[in-house]
């Protein structure tokens, strides 16, 4: 057992502690340990009750993960582990810190009793790496909480905190936090005095029945579409309802495991992991010192910056606004007010916070009141002159170790170091707008920037609750450097002929909640023909007052409640456009060209943008397309996807596409080489 398990017995009752960091996943290793500690105790005459309990930062925090790639699952299987918990002939308590999830919380399940401290969280998030619950949860979750309860809490895969828990009848009592073992051992010394039948969840009646499924089903309708597992969960919890217990456990397994070896939760476990390395640099160790960052400056209080300003403020850290006239500071201020009031009117703040967070904002007209900052976030005009120059005051104004970032999405990060005699305290901070929502932040790391300035940026990142992942200077970064494939082919099949509302089908029937052409109305026409020379689709709509969303009409028209029907005069301006530009009409494409034509361009510059050192890694790509363009999580991001098509078929599709579409389709070496190899692009 090496040192996973110590049991100890303190009076008559029998301590079995599990200590495997980080998390005690149940590893094949932890599921014997366990085993093997109620075994023990059991086994001793002076035990009359056990307390389970965790070391480290929380109870199980599930199955480990990682183990489902290597099927079928090692003995001790959960059906062992479940069983060994349920049939002690002694009381099991669970005593549960930190968050008991997954088979952790369907492990608590199958004690007899459950106690928690006041700060832990208990919930079955299987959903989101697209299983369910498959050592007993949907069986034993419905009988203590109620079906429609507990349908609920696992389609949402969302915990509930000790208190609601307990509401719910999930745990019998709150305890202290800090002194859980001494709580349990009390409550195991109380089960002890009472000498009352062990009460096992099998045993109970599942309240509600049928009917309760529909409304929570009706309420978590959109979850279902691309995934497979909520369906599966619905099958499993009606089967709590419709079967005996025994019956509904073997249901529930075969259900698991049609789950657990689709394309869908390998890529859900796919993006966990990935989600997880984006934040490692291979260069940038432990040693590498991390800077404080207290007080922060941004630049620009338009929707950018205001964004980017709200992420400090959530996160406690004081911003210094700077904008070059009083009402342009007026309005950046009021906005991001707006935004709060908005969030406590819903009752998910108190206006106290709000007024709180407002105050930890210093306004001011003039660069010089950022003299003492730790870190500036610049968010003003995408042009380069303006960026070098502020960032050349900057360099004369700014304390002499205080990171310097540029939120530019396409502009040479170097050359804007350039203006400054410190290009190693320049990196680029790339943010998504919403910059206050969208859960993105690419770190761009220029040709001198320091590695303690990366390290810096990639924790502080954690800080304010994004995820960071670390890109190269080119244009576009990452994210809008492979998704800009997707922008300008839609455009150009929009040129051709091809119906918008077939473009855009194809990409929500990928998994798109939003297809590529609603995608430009929505960011704005405006904003998206910014800095293009010459005449162009765009530049036309934009001139006919055409702007998108925000005016009503774009390449759609948009009703009240953004409704979006076709018009006649977007039509015209599309072929007017098609016309002078002498684009061939092609109006009969396949969906299946169409899905070629816009997703293989996408997956070869994630490959291109190994190859040139852009992005570390292709999980990275896989992170920043979905949480930067909501890439749909089912398919595993572009280059897990690109596996699941095949380097040797996309390859072909590129050859194919390359002489009729041009330099965009041309593969990368590297996608040759993997199609001559055989290896796998997500492993890149
Ligand atoms: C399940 O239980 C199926 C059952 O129904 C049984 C069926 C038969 N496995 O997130 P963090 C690693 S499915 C393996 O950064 P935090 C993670 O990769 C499971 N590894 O920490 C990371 O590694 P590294 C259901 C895991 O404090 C390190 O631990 N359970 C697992 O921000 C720290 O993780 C879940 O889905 C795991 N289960 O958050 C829970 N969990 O340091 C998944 C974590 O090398 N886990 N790791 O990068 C979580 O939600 C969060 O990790 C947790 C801690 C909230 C626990």
């Amino acid at each position: 057992m090496g040192d996973v398990l110590t049991t100890r017995v303190v009076g008559n009752v029998g301590i079995v502690e599990i200590d495997s960091p980080p998390v005690n996943a149940l590893s094949t290793d932890v599921r014997s340990a366990v085993i093997e500690g109620l075994r023990i105790h059991n086994a001793d005459d002076a035990v009359a009750a056990i307390v389970l309990l965790c070391a480290g930062r929380t109870f199980f925090a599930g199955a480990d993960i990682a183990e489902f790639d290597n099927l079928p699952i090692r003995q001790p299987d959960f059906d062992a582990l479940m069983a060994a918990a349920e049939s002690s002939a002694k009381p099991v308590v669970a005593a549960i810190h930190g968050t008991a999830l997954g088979g952790g919380l369907e492990l608590a399940l199958s004690c007899n009793y459950r106690v928690a401290v006041s700060s832990a969280k208990l919930g079955l998030p299987e959903v989101n790496l697209g299983i369910l619950p498959g050592a007993g949860g949907t069986q034993r979750l419905p009988r203590l909480v109620g079906a429609g309860v507990a349908l609920d809490m696992i389609l949402t895969g969302k915990p509930v905190g000790a208190a609601k828990a307990a509401e719910m009848g999930l745990i019998d009592q709150v305890v202290e936090d800090g002194k859980l073992e001494e709580a349990a051992l009390a409550f195991a010394q109380d089960v002890i005095a009472q000498g009352a039948p062990l009460p096992k969840v099998r045993d109970k009646a599942v309240a509600g029945g049928l009917d309760d499924l529909e409304a929570v089903k009706a309420t978590h309708k959109r979850q279902f579409k691309g995934f497979k597992a909520p369906g599966h969960i619905v099958q499993a919890v009606e089967a709590a309802i419709t079967l005996p217990f025994d019956e509904g456990l073997r249901r529930e397994k075969d259900l698991f495991g049609e789950l657990l070896v689709s394309r869908e939760s390998e890529a859900q476990r796919h993006v966990f992991f990935a989600q997880r390395l984006t934040a490692k640099v291979p260069d940038i160790g432990k040693d590498v010192p991390i800077l404080p960052i207290r007080k922060v400056g941004v630049i620009g209080a338009g929707t950018m910056g205001g964004g980017i300003t709200m992420n400090f403020l959530q996160a406690g850290i004081p911003v210094t606004l700077v904008e070059m006239k009083q009402e342009a500071i007026d309005r950046g201020i009021a906005t991001i007010r707006k935004n709060y009031e908005r969030t406590a009117a819903k009752g998910r703040m108190t206006t106290d916070q709000v007024e709180q967070l407002m105050g930890l904002i210093t306004p001011a007209l003039s660069l010089d009141a950022l003299a003492d900052v730790d870190l500036v976030v610049e968010a003003v005009f995408e042009e380069i002159s303006i960026k070098k120059d502020i960032f050349g005051k900057l360099d004369a104004i700014c304390r002499d170790g205080a990171i310097l970032a540029s939120n530019t999405s396409f502009l040479d990060l170097n050359d804007i170091a350039s203006a400054t005699k410190r290009p190693e305290w320049v990196v680029g901070l790339h943010f998504f707008s919403p910059a206050n929502v969208m859960p993105l932040l690419e770190v761009v790391r220029g040709a001198h920037t320091s590695k303690e300035v990366i390290g810096t940026v990639m924790k502080l990142a954690g800080t304010i609750k994004k995820t960071p992942v670390l890109a190269g200077v080119c244009h576009g970064f990452i994210a809008n450097r492979i998704m800009e494939h997707l922008i300008v082919q839609s455009q150009q099949m929009a040129l051709e002929g091809v119906p918008l509302r077939t473009i855009d089908k194809v990409m929500n029937d990928y998994g798109f909640a939003m297809g590529p052409i609603a995608m430009l109305d929505l960011i704005g026409l405006d904003v998206l023909v910014h800095g293009a020379e010459g005449r162009t689709l765009m530049g036309d709509f934009v001139e006919a007052g055409r702007r998108g969303q925000k005016t009503g009409k774009g390449f759609y028209d948009y009703d009240a409640d953004r409704k979006a029907t076709l018009s006649d005069e977007a039509a015209k301006i599309i072929t007017d456009f098609a016309a002078y530009a002498g684009i061939k009409s092609d109006p009969d494409q396949s969906d299946e060209a169409i899905l070629k034509r816009l997703l293989y361009p996408v997956v070869n510059e994630g490959t291109k943008c190994i190859e040139e050192g852009i992005a570390l890694r292709a999980s990275d790509i896989d992170v920043a397309a979905i949480l930067g363009y909501n890439w749909p999580v089912f398919t595993g991001g572009p280059m897990f996807w690109g596996d699941t098509i095949g380097a040797k078929v996309l390859l072909a599709g590129l050859q194919e596409l390359e002489p009729r579409y041009g330099p965009a389709f041309k593969p990368s070496a590297l996608l040759e080489k993997l199609a001559a190899d055989g290896g796998e692009i997500a492993k890149l």
